[in-house]
């Protein structure tokens, strides 16, 4: 089996699945002005350790995290087990820069694992590639950021070797340590710019040894799905080895499907926020995006064949802000009747209809109904193609009708879906 059969094996039940929960969480809860904030603000090592002295999360109840996700329609979720400041939320023997050396001395990441695995989802880890604790790691200057001050970097020494075995070694310790792990999330790979020339010119691929690194995962974890983030290209004919299982657009909403050289679908997932911001920041109700908003979102990747993992940010407490369990109860609600039009649900082979967006499963096509029409409303090329129309959510019947103006489309097939008692505000799903 070659590497893009492999790939497609190992992505099955990811592609099925369609919906997971994305977890940002670390000591930049505290401060809350985002996981960057070290780096924005250029805070010094020593004021960023009072985090480490304050972190306590005391209503950190994850059974509580893995409810909502559940409730919501999300089938994985994937944790913040290290982000780019470097603190570790799980119980590592290659540092003291973790959770159980907090006032907490919990391991986050285990009592997550246990939690979401107890309700049936599937478990990701988040791991920084970026370090701005970690001495070898090449911070420039300032000692956070990874792209600023590249002239005062030029002095420092750094093992890099160094590094690299240690992230390793953490890698091997979560995928070792906690069970079976579905989804590794890497962040992320760049281009030096201005240090061409140096060790640092490309951080990707091989500087991270990310073959060596890959080869030692799949040994641990053999179905485990990856991201592209190692660098690495999954378009070729044979993927590389550490380009990952599925592609994440650049935070971007992609015009269509992802697509190798030969024009064959390739797994990918986007990954946005609910409120602008990854990490834990007390935003204004309003700076949420609306329930249609991330109902269309996600109707939209899977009718271009794409995973939806959507961001939550907990507090320093260790809670999930209330206006994101609002969003996504509701959108659970949505789900409980609809589902069955996103899970293992891809792109119509029909084209983008006028009103609203496709989805299909197998000859089961769904038409998600996002603009009202007065009269019977109009499927475009389906006449005589189909058997039986329903509202998805109750059951309940449709009927096909010819009306008097159907001349001018003798093509296409007229469903009677009067204007007034049947619509859902935020997407209506005929299947
Ligand atoms: C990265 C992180 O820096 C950020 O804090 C967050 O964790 C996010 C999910 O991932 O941000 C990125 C990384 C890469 C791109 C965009 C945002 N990209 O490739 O466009």
């Amino acid at each position: 089996m070659g590497l893009f059969e492999e790939r497609a094996k190992r992505t099955e039940w990811f592609l099925e699945a369609r919906f997971g929960m994305f977890i940002h969480w670390g000591l930049y809860a505290i401060p809350a002005r985002g996981e960057w904030v070290k780096s924005n603000e250029k805070i010094t090592a020593e004021d960023y350790d009072s985090y480490f002295e304050e972190f306590n999360p005391v209503r950190y109840n994850p059974k509580e995290w893995a409810k909502l996700a559940k409730e919501a329609g999300m089938k994985y979720a994937v944790l913040t087990t290290k982000h780019h400041d470097g603190f570790c939320l799980f119980d590592s023997a290659y540092t003291d820069y973790k959770s159980t050396n907090t006032k907490c001395k919990r391991d986050l990441v285990r009592e997550y694992v246990e939690a979401f695995r107890e309700e049936g989802i599937k478990i990701g880890f988040y791991y920084s590639l970026l370090d701005w604790h970690h001495p070898d790691y090449p911070h420039y200057g300032d000692r956070q950021h990874p792209m600023r001050d590249e002239e005062s970097f030029k002095g420092a020494e750094h093992n890099w070797k160094n590094y690299v075995e240690y992230f390793h070694n953490q890698v091997r310790e979560l995928l070792t340590n906690y069970g079976k792990i579905d989804i590794m999330w890497f962040d992320f790979s760049y281009d030096n710019e201005r240090l061409k020339g140096t060790e640092f010119e490309h951080m990707s691929g091989e500087t991270w040894k990310a073959k060596e690194l890959v080869t030692m995962m799949r040994e641990l974890q053999p179905d485990i799905v990856i991201d592209n983030r190692l660098g690495g290209d999954a378009r070729k004919e044979e993927p590389d080895l550490h380009a990952g299982d599925f592609v994440s657009p650049e935070c971007m909403m992609p015009d269509g499907d992802a697509l190798d050289v030969l024009g064959r679908s390739i797994p990918w997932e986007l990954c946005l926020t609910l409120n602008e911001n990854w990490g834990y920041v007390r935003n204004k109700a309003w700076e949420y995006k609306s329930v249609e908003n991330v109902i269309h979102m996600l109707v939209e990747c899977v009718s271009k064949n794409g995973n939806m993992l959507i961001n939550v940010g907990p507090n320093a407490k260790g809670e999930i802000p209330k206006e994101s369990i609002g969003i996504l109860r509701e959108v659970g609600e949505w789900m409980k009747g609809n589902s069955d039009s996103i899970y293992g649900c891809g792109k119509s082979e029909l084209e983008k209809p006028e009103w609203g967006r496709y989805t299909q499963r197998g000859n089961m096509l769904y038409a998600h109904i996002y603009d009202r029409r007065v009269g019977a409303f109009r499927f475009p090329g389906l006449e005589g193609k189909v058997k039986k129309v329903r509202f998805l959510e109750d059951g309940s019947e449709l009927r096909l009708v010819r009306p008097w103006n159907g001349e001018d489309h003798k093509k296409d097939a007229f469903v009677e879906l009067e204007n007034a008692k049947l619509y859902d505000e935020r997407d209506t799903v005929i299947e």
